[in-house]
């Protein structure tokens, strides 16, 4: 008996008993064009009864201008309306797109008049979970749109519309076409031993289970990457008061953020800002300056506070900048630290110690010396950082790059399993024993394009989603 039964996902009838969901699919706030957006058997009525049209004048994905009335008969706005009846819609439902007038108050007015006939308000990402229901989408394309929409860089952009385009699905494909062939294969051996199979080289199917197994890894490996440009980095400035923190983060950020003075402590909580480098989004945060530990005692509440809750921030940083004013000595021991970065500041004083990398010896080779006054040294700190960044992350091409957690650890599972067949398969296992792990390794990847349904998992992908996506 093959196991190959490639599970399709459940889909539902037109007609069902879903209701008819409706959402503002623009952002909030003024505009131009407030969108609202309807799915469902009722979707049509509604706006016939909302035009005072008849269904039937609404001709499929043309743009009809009408003007909406509420149920009292009041003109609530005059819309450009499109109906895409169902299956040739996002949902795979009938689904209408009002597009009002801006605005918020507007949008909220088209809106009600919608609800007002019969739609229920969609929660946030439902739109999409019916497409994915109704087999429009895999799960890695869910992810890849929820990508698009809270990308926020280009690059990061380009990454996720890159994966909708379906690279990325087509390297889960082809790792499960694989796995599935292989199991094919192993289940023909146990279903018809006297075809002679049993003598299948058994170093082949081990080579070609290492192979996938391989290419699983390498596609998990990319998703440091993936998170990297989807989420960002934090970086934080470290040091003592008066160190000059504040003033390399005005620099870096190119605004002046922050209050510089001469008095030590002056900055007493930590401020963040984000800037986009190199495609990264990265948020540099700016802490309050620690005091020596005599000095300490005597510091008012605020400036304590201040310090303890800085001090918080900075260790949940992906990586700090240590500053230290020129001349002074960073402590030996934190020198190998991966998350950390050495930063000289205020190196106008004495110009002939400006790029002298060996001060403290040859193995500094992450102190980068910089001065706010003269600018030296600040592109070579943000070379230095996005250097630090990217040598964390394994390289990949942005086309094959996973960006969410849930596919890494489907992967990683699934080359697990495959290495696990393959060293059955060398130690001479029944046929049997290593289908086992095959087959866990075919529904392991199923369940990450979606092909098996799992409340837990369907809830954490669309919780990435707004309302009216
Ligand atoms: N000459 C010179 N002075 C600098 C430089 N950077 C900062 N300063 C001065 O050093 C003093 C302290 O700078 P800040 O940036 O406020 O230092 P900080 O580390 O943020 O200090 P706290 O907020 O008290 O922890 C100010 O008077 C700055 O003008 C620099 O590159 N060269
Ligand atoms: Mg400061």
């Amino acid at each position: 008996m093959l196991f190959i039964q490639k599970t399709t996902v459940k889909t539902f009838p037109q007609n069902s008993n879903r209701p008819t969901i409706a959402a503002i699919a623009t952002a909030a706030g003024q505009g131009a064009v407030g969108i609202v957006r309807i799915s469902g058997s009722l979707a049509i009525s509604i706006l016939a009864r909302i035009t005072h049209r008849s269904e039937q004048l609404f001709q499929d994905r043309v743009m009809t201008c009408c003007k909406i009335v509420d149920a009292q008969n009041v003109l609530v706005d005059e819309a450009l309306v499109v109906v895409m009846r169902a299956p040739r819609s996002y949902t795979g439902e009938d689904v209408i797109e009002i597009h009002g007038h801006g605005g918020h108050y507007n949008t909220g007015r088209l809106l009600r008049v919608v609800i007002e006939q019969g739609a229920t308000l969609a929660e946030a990402g439902e739109f999409t979970m019916r497409a994915f229901l109704a087999g429009k989408l895999n799960l890695v394309e869910v992810e890849a749109i929820a990508d698009i929409i809270n990308a926020s860089s280009e690059r990061a952009l380009r990454l996720a519309q890159t994966q909708q385009g379906g690279a990325l699905v087509a390297a889960f494909l082809a790792i499960q076409k694989e796995v599935i062939s292989m199991l094919a294969t192993i289940e023909a051996n146990i279903d018809f031993p006297e075809e002679g199979l049993e003598e299948m080289p058994r170093q082949t199917l081990s080579d070609g289970l290492m192979a996938v197994a391989h290419q699983a890894t390498c596609l998990a490996e990319t998703f440091s990457l993936g998170k990297l440009l989807t989420s960002g980095v934090s970086v934080a400035l470290v040091g003592a008061v008066n160190a000059g923190k504040s003033s390399l983060f005005n620099a870096l950020i190119g605004e002046q953020r922050c209050l510089v003075t001469h008095d030590p402590g002056t900055t007493r909580d930590f401020i963040e800002a984000t800037v986009v480098w190199d495609g990264i989004n990265i948020t540099l945060i700016d802490t309050a300056g620690t005091r020596d530990k005599d000095l300490s005692e005597s510091l008012d509440d605020a400036e304590r506070q201040g310090i303890v809750r800085s001090t918080q921030r900075a260790s949940k940083a992906d990586l700090r900048l240590v500053v230290r004013v020129d001349g002074q000595e960073f402590e030996p021991s934190s020198m190998d630290r991966s998350d950390e970065l050495w930063v000289q500041s205020k190196c106008d004083h004495d110009k002939e110690m400006i790029n002298d990398h060996h001060t403290q010896g040859e193995k500094q080779n992450s102190l980068v010396r910089t001065s706010v006054k003269t600018g030296v040294g600040l592109d070579e700190l943000r070379q230095a950082i996005l250097t630090h960044i990217q040598s964390r992350v394994s390289e990949g091409d942005d086309g094959f790059v996973i960006t969410q957690e849930r596919q890494r650890d489907g992967l990683e599972k699934t080359a697990a399993l495959l290495r696990c067949a393959a060293e059955g398969v060398e130690t001479s296992q029944p046929w049997e024993i290593v289908a086992i792990d095959m087959k866990d390794a075919a529904e392991t990847l199923a369940a990450l394009l979606g092909e098996r349904l799992d409340d837990a998992v369907l809830d954490a992908v669309f919780a990435q989603f707004c309302i009216g996506k």
